[in-house]
């Protein structure tokens, strides 16, 4: 118990919260922020009725286009800090609890786009009840960074992708989940022709929805992700009939999730390999020291 304890409060100490999305990687190339729509601070947007919630505040396009081939990877990359990319801090602060969203939308020009159009879901971590494992506790054991494949049959052209995390930590009370969200201008080549639809923000997500207004400290906990699902065509779109891994693949998981810690994202070249990457990320992320038992304990410490 007592080391418990310990753990407890070093982790305490290390907590400072809100994070950016900021980088993104086209395969294994780093484009940093290149092609990002950086938002003006690591401030999360708590109204779901608001603008904001498609790009985040006071964002605005940029001049940079990330290409990218369809069927090849892309990595988003939160950090806490601007710039601050270190693998020795949470990418967001350890006690913001909740899933991991990637959207698409199909834009004439990336550079100019409002993204008001239709949003598409790529990928998603949300909530495993089995390891009580969140999509940010894989993201903070992976560097901040989440690989999703482009669709290889998705329409060659502009797009915006869109990042998100959900801190769930105080959104018990309407109003108190915390939206951390980037767009990216992305340009996609070859594919093939599809062009799935989508939500609109504001609009895909209500105050009230299940996966929004929760308590995420009350056991049994069951999670459903806002949001439409993953689109299937996209390598993300059967995750779950993929988590059941064998031993040996999750081993070699493993191996691939450590590795992730440092500079290189994962490429994950097939859906199996990426559920299973994240199933062992969430192992990882669990055996932490006293990580599951002062969950609970440091509910209320932190905003
Ligand atoms: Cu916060």
């Amino acid at each position: 118990m007592k080391s418990t304890l310990f753990a407890c409060l070093a982790t305490a100490s290390l907590v400072s919260a809100h994070a950016t999305w900021q980088d993104l990687w086209i395969n294994s190339e780093d484009q940093a922020e290149t092609c990002v729509r950086l938002p003006v601070s690591n401030s999360p947007v708590q109204d779901v009725t608001s603008n904001d919630m498609r790009c985040n505040a006071g964002t605005s396009a940029v001049s940079g286009t990330c290409s990218v081939a369809a069927g090849d990877t892309l990595t988003v990359e939160m950090h806490q800090q601007d710039g601050d990319r270190s693998c020795t801090t949470e990418a967001i602060g350890g006690n913001h609890y909740g899933p991991v969203l990637i959207y698409m939308s199909k834009v004439d020009d990336a550079t100019t786009a409002d993204g008001s159009g239709d949003w598409f879901k790529v990928a998603q971590d949300t909530y495993n009840g089995t390891t009580e494992g969140w999509g940010t506790e894989i993201l903070n054991a992976n560097c901040g960074k989440r690989t999703f494949t482009v669709p290889s049959t998705l329409a060659a052209g502009d797009y915006l992708v869109r990042s998100e995390a959900i801190a769930l930590h105080s959104a018990g009370s309407e109003g108190g989940a915390q939206f951390y969200m980037s767009c990216y201008q992305v340009k996609v080549t070859g594919g093939g022709s599809a062009t799935p639809t989508g939500v609109k923000f504001p609009g895909a997500y209500k105050a009230s929805d299940p996966g929004v207004l929760i308590n995420i400290y009350s056991t049994p906990l069951t999670y459903t992700a806002p949001g439409p699902d993953v689109w299937s065509g996209a390598a993300d779109g059967a995750t779950s009939a993929a988590a059941a891994t064998s031993t040996a693949a999750s081993a070699a998981a493993t191996t691939a999730a450590a590795s992730s810690a440092s500079a290189t994202p994962v490429a994950a070249s097939s859906t199996a390999a990426q559920a299973s990457t994240a199933q062992a990320s969430v192992a990882q992320a669990n055996s932490t020291p006293g990580s599951k038992a002062c969950r609970r304990r440091r509910r209320r410490d932190f905003q």
